[in-house]
């Protein structure tokens, strides 16, 4: 017996996108589930692809089997660039910006990708995910410019997530909060399952890869070990090793995932522009923060868009906390 309301991701996006961004932002969204199924249906097959293998990697089609991250960057692009929707799309699967086909009318929105997020992963059948930001161009009148893709993530319209787990979860934010969807295998549809999401008060988890702790510098371990000895609820240690997961599980349950700047790696690993500010939008959404250690990400302007940059975000608390030992360390130094 159903005993609550079904609602379907259409019809959610439908009924609560203020007036103005009803059209051409929902249809953005909805074009991002759709892309969200079909990456989901390769996904769950990952490791039978290559044993039920096609001869020298050849599918059936006759097209050569892709890399699962090819794979989703393609389904990212051919779902959005047609629909005259966007003027420029950005992927950390392409170093350029992608502009849209001349045979295809350009809309006035910008959309931002990490197409497969964690990727290193997927090997092991562990979760992944697919990040994404939409931002409006800056000139209508000249709309798709590199400069229209260099914004802070301030001036984000939506952004959200896509994590193929146990389940395949959409998650998004168009500034009104953040709501949860999880597709429903045999529906093929996306299902409301987490509305108003905000991260809990209490904080459960800490997120950092500590095999790197030995670069790390003097104020960031002790931010660690203030973590680990005097957080007050004390926390416990979990760490996947794909974003999505890692910020998706500490977003439901409370606490901070950290990727900080190391000796060879001064702006860390991740990514600005489709990665860091997209998630950190999301986390202020949802009442938490996102910081680089000094500042808020969503304040930070990309000078390129494969910038990298050091990531706290979590409960605003604890990430105020890195920036109080990191801002310490800078002064002593
Ligand atoms: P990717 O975009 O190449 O997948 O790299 C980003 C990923 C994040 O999902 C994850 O948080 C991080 O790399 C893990 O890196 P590490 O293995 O150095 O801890
Ligand atoms: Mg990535």
């Amino acid at each position: 017996m159903i005993n609550q309301k079904i609602v379907t991701i259409e019809r959610f996006l439908l009924d609560t996108q203020p007036e103005l961004a009803r059209g051409e932002l929902t249809s953005l969204l909805y074009e991002m589930a759709l892309a969200a199924k079909i990456i989901a249906a390769q996904t769950r097959r990952a490791g039978l692809i290559d044993i039920l293998g096609f001869a020298d990697n050849v599918n059936v089609q006759g097209e050569e089997q892709r890399k699962l991250d090819v794979y989703a960057d393609e389904v990212i692009f051919r779902v959005n660039c047609h629909t005259g929707r966007l003027c420029a799309m950005v992927s950390e699967e392409q170093e350029d910006m992608i502009s849209i086909p001349p045979e295809y009318p350009k809309g006035s929105y910008i959309l931002v990708f990490d197409p497969l997020d964690g990727s290193s992963n997927i090997d092991t059948n562990i979760s992944i995910g697919t990040i994404f930001g939409i931002y409006r161009t800056l000139d209508e009148k000249h709309p798709g410019r590199l400069e229209d893709c260099l914004q802070p993530g301030r001036n984000l319209v939506a952004a959200g997530y896509i994590l193929f787990g146990p389940s395949t979860m959409l998650v998004y934010s168009a500034g009104l909060g953040v709501h949860g969807f999880t597709l429903d295998p045999g529906w093929g549809e996306f299902i409301l399952t987490h509305e108003n999401i905000r991260i809990p008060e209490q904080p459960t988890y800490f997120s950092f890869n500590h095999a790197a702790a030995k670069h790390f510098t003097q104020g960031m371990n002790e931010y660690i070990e203030w973590l680990r000895n005097h957080c007050d609820p004390v926390l416990t240690q979990r760490y996947v090793g794909s974003m999505v997961a890692d910020f998706h599980r500490n977003l439901l349950h409370g606490g901070v995932f950290g990727y900080p700047a190391e000796p060879s790696k001064p702006d860390g690993k991740i990514r600005l522009l489709y990665e860091a500010a997209p998630l950190a939008f999301i986390a202020e959404q949802a009442g938490g923060y996102g910081s680089d250690g000094t500042q808020s990400l969503l304040n930070i302007k990309p000078a390129e868009i494969h910038q990298r940059v050091p990531v706290f975000i979590g409960n605003r608390f604890l990430v105020e906390k890195a920036e109080y030992f990191i801002s310490n360390y800078q002064k002593q130094n």
